[in-house]
């Protein structure tokens, strides 16, 4: 069963970055041992994997003998597309086996169930650990109410993320290498917005856009709490979408801007939330990003470490928890923290 499942994982995820805020969703049709068709949920709004799979079934009997496998339970409400299950049914399939639950809530359980009532065997729970970690967004984002959040920055191995800057004619200090900015762009074009703070923009005025990986442009998010900038920074420019949070509106260009009078991470998530954003990294600078540790805000944390000391400087953020990975990258270093 698990070399099926894991086949569905490996089909599913060929559409990373194309599905949110779907998931990534493969299925397939194993009849009397052989693999007979695939199928994936391919881009947002595209047909569900397991109508795929099966209409591309020729000898429709053979579908009455098949055990369907996918990596999420079938949904059982009309969207974009019909529901799965009534086409689970209608194709006489007498069993489905499922990796992880959609616990979403026009679903959670109850694919499972319709199922069931309809005779139809069902296994639950292959590979769950894998299919959960696959569609980690899609699951945070429904169970916690809030998107799935990266904390990002490069750091001196002596522990900066900049030198002390007091005019951003001084260009910032190249702590990173290309090969990060490649992994970095990498992530920009899997998760559907990016943050930074005020500082951030006035010092560093970045883009934020994935040019160095083939991919979509994160929704780019700023807070100017104080009316400290303008439409003419690059993070307003027309290469992507931008968000800004301020207490009072001023001109921020093509910007989106969403004014309120207590701006703080509880209320940020809040928002993107309900603009269905269902992954966000917070790639600095340091008090935005400790602002996001303080309220237990985030979920994975990534550490790019360059190769000189700086000895003073401002000062990165700073976590407790154990690495679970360690990568070289060229001459950096890549560490990887989860929030457990
Ligand atoms: C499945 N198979 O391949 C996917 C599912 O608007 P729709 O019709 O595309 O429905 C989107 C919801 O359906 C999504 O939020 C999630 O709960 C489920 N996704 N379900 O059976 C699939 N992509
Ligand atoms: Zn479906």
């Amino acid at each position: 069963m698990e070399k099926y499942m894991r086949r569905c994982l490996e089909i599913a995820s060929s559409a990373e970055g194309l599905t949110a805020p779907n998931p990534m969703v493969g299925a397939l049709l194993v009849c009397e041992g052989r693999i007979i068709s695939e199928g994936k949920h391919a881009f947002y709004g595209a047909s569900h994997a397991e109508p795929e799979a099966i209409s591309k079934v020729k000898d429709v009997e053979l579908l009455k003998k098949s055990i369907l496998y996918v990596n999420l339970e079938p949904c059982c409400h009309y969207g974009k597309t019909p529901p799965c299950t009534e086409k689970i049914i209608a194709a006489g399939i007498p069993y489905v086996v499922v990796a992880a639950l959609d616990t979403s809530s026009k679903i959670n359980g109850k694919g499972i169930k319709i199922l069931n009532d309809a005779g139809i065997k069902t296994d639950v729970g292959i590979l769950e650990k894998e299919a959960r970690e696959l569609n980690r967004f899609f699951y945070t984002y429904h169970e916690k109410k809030r998107p799935y959040i990266l904390l990002k920055w490069a750091q001196t191995p002596d522990g900066f993320i900049d030198s002390d800057r007091t005019t951003p004619q001084t260009p910032p200090v190249k702590i990173s290498n290309h090969a990060t900015q490649i992994v970095d762009h990498h992530h920009r074009s899997q998760y559907q917005a990016i943050m930074v703070g005020t500082n951030t923009i006035i010092m560093d005025n970045p883009s934020l856009t994935t040019r160095c990986w083939y991919g979509k442009n994160p929704l780019r998010i700023t807070i100017d709490r104080h009316g400290k900038l303008n439409g003419n920074y690059n993070i307003f420019n027309h290469d992507a979408k931008s968000l800004v949070f301020t207490t009072s509106p001023a001109d921020y260009g093509y910007a989106e801007v969403i004014v309120n009078n207590s701006i703080d991470v509880e209320y940020i998530t809040g928002v993107l939330f309900e603009k269905k954003i269902q992954s966000l990294i917070v790639e600095g600078g340091t008090q935005l990003i400790e602002s996001f540790i303080r309220a237990n805000l985030w979920d994975e944390a990534m550490i790019f470490i360059g190769d000189f000391p700086l000895k003073k400087g401002v000062k990165a953020p700073v976590l407790n928890n154990d690495a679970v990975l360690r990568e070289t990258l060229l001459s950096n270093k890549l560490c990887k923290i989860y929030n457990s």
